[in-house]
């Protein structure tokens, strides 16, 4: 059997809000992105995918949909779509739509439809009543005691019905209610639409929440953390998630039409993980985890909780990851994404000094994994986090709605200001940088959300004029992965687990090794050459400095090493 031929591709996500401007409102939009495919084929990236631009009030910025088969005319038009499809088909290249469907806007004219109890569309959504012995809208009346991901309560009380309804997120973004049939058709019938329309997969939004546990009953008290009173587990993973998964990929045809597809799973474990993309079971193609991306918080529930990263814990999350998926099932591999803060501020140094090697660094060792890398727009620059300074400059939901929560338990401001800095959405969601001028060449007009000022040294135009920059970096490591069966299929292995500074491992592939090591700190760090492979007749593929001792790195040195065993 062929491999498919995502196994081999490297994904670019495209945030739209905050990719180009064209149309000078200060906010991206598709004809923006059209405007810059020849940047995307230079790095060599085979899969765009898009953040959603469906119609959408913008609550949760186009992640709550009042319409699947329209674009917002923020974003612009279906035939602008028609453009970009077109416009990267031609150049080689995929596209890959974000779906939504754990939940829609309340402003989807079926959720509007389902307000009314006596409507056909009243079980399309989760309707419960008030908990019993409780009035309905009092103090504690919510029929259990969840919370939402986005924090305050998970069920929204409506007057009309005197019921309230399930809302994981937002109260502008309920619920659907998987279990009913004519529900899961709709939105397949809108997969297929797309789907015909040229779209080559999906991007799937929380999909592992989709199947509730059923009676829904209240949760154990996370202690610490009473505001999200549940435990989330009871919400992940549920009972007919596998099922749905199914029907929904023999319904759109996803493996029959060989598309893309990659479920974002909250929480998700490698157990699960294998489950969901074992190819016998036509499910997924591939999950995005989240593990990596929480070993920076205290045990618990909120990424506010800010800890140092360990990077033996990093390393040792990897491996497992690798280690689990390497018979059967794959994984995504990613530092970045509209929700994440950026990695060369978050795991690197975004020093003047130190932010080029370690952002080459840090791709190195994503790059270099076995899976499928991911790109966030602007990462192959090493562009850094907002640098935020007050809460008027954040305009995610989620960081307004931290901060009040946060105020309202007692939090200082300015431990608030922090942790927002640290963790907040709108780190990754800042404007791209295309050039020095003073909008970075993203718009004309005042962009939605502020540019960072450190645009006028970071920014594709300089990128694209250095031959040393990340930029190049990053296509070098896409080259690697297209050009390697070794990067592609090589069996991993860690090295060092418990280095402090140095992330080390290799993959093996028919008689060679790739040895990748990384110096992850600002000081110079010798190599332990009795517990690597012999570096002296390797075949350097890819460095990040021009030095050349086999037995010490420089301060976020990078290497790849091509060996020949029956040399070695
Ligand atoms: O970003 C998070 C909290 O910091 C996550 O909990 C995030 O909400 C979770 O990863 C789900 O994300 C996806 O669904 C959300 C949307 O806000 C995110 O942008 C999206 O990636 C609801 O649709």
């Amino acid at each position: 059997m062929t491999s498919p031929w995502w196994k081999s591709a490297v994904v670019y996500q495209i945030y739209p809000r905050s990719f180009a401007d064209s149309d000078h409102d200060g906010i991206g939009d598709l004809p923006g992105i059209v405007s810059r495919l020849d940047y995307l084929k230079q790095l060599g990236v085979d899969v765009i995918w898009l953040s959603p631009v469906y119609r959408s009030p913008q609550d949760d910025n186009g992640y709550d949909i009042s319409d699947y088969n329209d674009i917002d005319p923020t974003f612009g038009t279906l035939a602008d779509v028609d453009e970009l499809i077109e416009g990267l088909h031609a150049r080689g290249m995929k596209l890959v739509m974000d779906l939504v469907v754990n939940h829609t806007s309340d402003e989807h004219p079926w959720f509007v439809e389902s307000r009314d109890p006596a409507s056909d569309k009243r079980d399309w959504y989760i309707w419960r009543p008030a908990r019993e012995g409780f009035e309905p809208g009092t103090e504690g009346a919510e029929p259990t005691n969840w919370g939402s991901f986005f924090l305050g309560k998970g069920w929204e009380f409506d007057p009309r019905s005197q019921e309230y309804y399930l809302h994981l997120f937002s109260p502008k973004q309920p619920d659907l209610n998987w279990e009913n049939p004519a529900v899961r058709e709709a939105i397949y019938d809108m997969m297929r639409w797309w789907v015909d329309r040229g779209v080559d997969g999906f991007r799937m939004d929380v999909i592992n929440l989709i199947s509730k546990t059923y009676p829904l009953v209240d949760g154990p008290v996370t202690p610490g953390f009473e505001p999200l009173c549940y435990d989330p587990s009871m919400v992940t993973d549920g009972p007919r998630v596998e099922e749905f998964l199914k029907e929904m990929n023999r319904e759109v045809g996803i493996d029959a039409k060989e598309l893309f597809s990659v479920g974002e799973m909250v929480m998700v474990d490698v157990e699960h993980a294998r489950r969901y993309t074992d190819p016998a079971n036509g499910e997924l193609g591939m999950v995005f985890t989240f593990e990596h991306m929480s070993l920076d918080q205290q045990p618990g529930l909120s990424k506010f909780d800010l800890k140092p990263l360990h990077l033996p814990d990093l390393k040792q999350n990897l491996a497992l990851w690798q280690d689990a998926l390497a018979e059967v099932g794959w994984n995504s591999l990613y530092w970045n994404n509209h929700d994440q803060p950026r990695v060369v501020s978050r795991f690197g140094d975004d020093s003047d000094e130190f932010r080029v090697p370690s952002a080459k660094a840090l791709g190195t060792v994503l790059h270099m994994l076995r899976g499928t890398p991911y790109i966030y727009q602007g990462e192959e620059l090493g562009m850094t986090n907002a640098g935020f300074l007050s809460i008027d400059e954040y305009n995610d939901i989620e960081a307004k709605r931290f901060h009040e929560l946060a105020l309202s338990l007692g939090i200082s401001e300015w431990m608030i200001l922090i942790a927002l800095a640290a963790k907040s959405r709108d780190n990754a969601r800042t404007p791209m940088h295309w050039d020095d001028s003073d909008h970075a060449g993203f718009t004309s007009r005042s962009p939605w959300l502020s540019v960072n000022s450190n645009h006028r040294e970071i920014n594709a135009a300089e990128a694209l004029a250095d031959p040393d920059s990340v930029f190049y970096h990053y296509r070098r490591l896409i080259e690697l992965r297209h050009e390697l069966a070794i990067v592609r299929e090589g069996r991993f292995e860690l090295m060092l687990p418990d280095h402090e500074r140095i992330f080390a491992y290799t993959r093996q592939l028919d008689g060679q090794l790739l040895v990748v090591v990384a110096n992850w700190s600002q000081e110079y760090v010798d190599l332990p050459t009795d517990e690597l492979p012999t570096l002296t007749e390797a075949e350097l593929l890819l460095g990040s400095h021009a030095s050349a001792s086999h037995y010490q790195l420089e301060p976020w040195e990078s290497r790849i090493y091509l060996l020949d065993l029956a040399k070695g």
